[in-house]
């Protein structure tokens, strides 16, 4: 038995010396030493020896079973170590290349022209106030003179949840919240998101507007006309062309619309301004007597007026773009632009 363990010694040793691969080196360790290996049949010889034998042949298998042990690990761990610095050359980091920037995004033109909005008219005494998207009948409508069956609803096509709640069809409702509360003298714009039923290229079903009025004895059209010019002057540039026409507004009397040159044709007629060379911006007027009554003003004592723009109809104007919906579909190519 110990004559043919010491070949199997040499057998073993010569089997691993050959293995060029980790993989091969582990598959000749099982088969000596593994537990249907080699070395175990030979222990399983051991029970037939004569018992003077047993021991010195015990001993002697467990010998082999450790020399092979020893060099199949020895050999195994070899080849971790080459792969391992293998690995360590291809996947060298350079600590010296530049980090990769998060792509940054930029300010929406909607919420830019926003901002330059207010700021005009936190410039000219102007306070800011919000009110709700989900309104109620009462202050979209009710409170500006427009009672349920009014023709002139029809005029802003509304998004209902129920008979007393929408979402608001103008940031004018924000009018009778503040001035419920508050008493003159007012200076406030109150931009936000409005909602209609609309859409085409100069239409959008969610738009924003800014609404602003000033309340106090002695307000008058000129101070309209003079305040909305600055504005619009600031904003625009001091040689836009800027015109008011006549127009009907239930909360306003009298009322006007006013209409800035079209700065996509310059005035000679496009798609955007209809052929008309103008694009109508804003709808203003002085606040109507029976608007103050409902929020408990005197209308003898005090006058107002009042204005609603659409903002992304300037972002239109000051950006030279010529289809609204852009505005909404978030692509970023467009977006970079601005
Ligand atoms: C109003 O909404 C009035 N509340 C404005 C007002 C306020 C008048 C205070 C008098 C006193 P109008 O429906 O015209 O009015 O809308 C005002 C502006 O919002 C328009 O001039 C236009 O610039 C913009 N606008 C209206 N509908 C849309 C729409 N569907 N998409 C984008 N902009 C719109």
């Amino acid at each position: 038995m110990i004559a043919k363990l010491e070949n199997l010694l040499k057998e073993a040793f010569s089997d691993l010396s050959r293995a060029d691969t980790r993989e091969k080196a582990a598959q000749v360790k099982t088969r000596y030493i593994g537990r249907k290996g080699e070395i175990a049949s030979f222990l399983k010889e051991l029970g037939g020896l004569p018992a003077g034998e047993r021991k010195a042949a015990g001993e002697a298998i467990n010998q082999a079973k450790d020399a092979i042990e020893k060099e199949a690990e020895r050999l195994l761990s070899s080849f971790d170590e080459r792969e391992k610095a293998a690995r360590l050359t291809t996947d060298r980091v350079d600590v010296t290349l530049p980090g990769r920037r998060a792509p940054l995004g930029k300010r929406h033109p909607v919420t830019q022209v926003m901002d330059s909005v207010e700021a005009i008219f936190s410039g000219l005494g102007f306070d800011i106030a919000e009110g709700p998207e989900v309104e109620l009948d009462y202050y979209n409508f009710e409170a500006l003179n427009l009672p349920k069956d009014h023709p002139a609803r029809d005029m802003q096509d509304t998004f209902y949840i129920n008979e007393e709640v929408l979402l608001r069809t103008h940031t004018s409702a924000v009018q009778p919240r503040v001035m419920e509360v508050e008493r003159p003298p007012l200076r406030v714009i109150a931009p936000g998101t409005v909602y209609r039923r609309d859409s085409d290229i100069t239409h959008t079903p969610m738009f924003h507007q800014v609404e602003g009025f000033m309340v106090d004895r002695g307000v008058r059209f000129s101070d309209l006309k003079g305040i909305l010019t600055q504005f619009l002057h600031e904003l625009f540039g001091e040689d836009t062309g800027i015109r008011f026409r006549p127009s009907f507004f239930p909360f306003t009397e009298p009322s006007a619309e006013v209409d800035i040159r079209c700065v996509i044709c310059s005035g000679s007629g496009c798609r955007v301004c209809k052929g008309s060379g103008w694009l109508e911006i804003l709808g203003a007027g002085m606040i109507h007597p029976e608007v103050f009554r409902t929020v408990k003003y005197d209308p003898e004592e005090y006058t107002g007026f009042a204005f609603g723009l659409g903002i992304e109809r300037i972002a239109m104007l000051k950006f030279g773009i010529d289809d609204l919906r852009l505005f909404f579909e978030n692509d970023i190519r467009f977006l970079r632009q601005f």
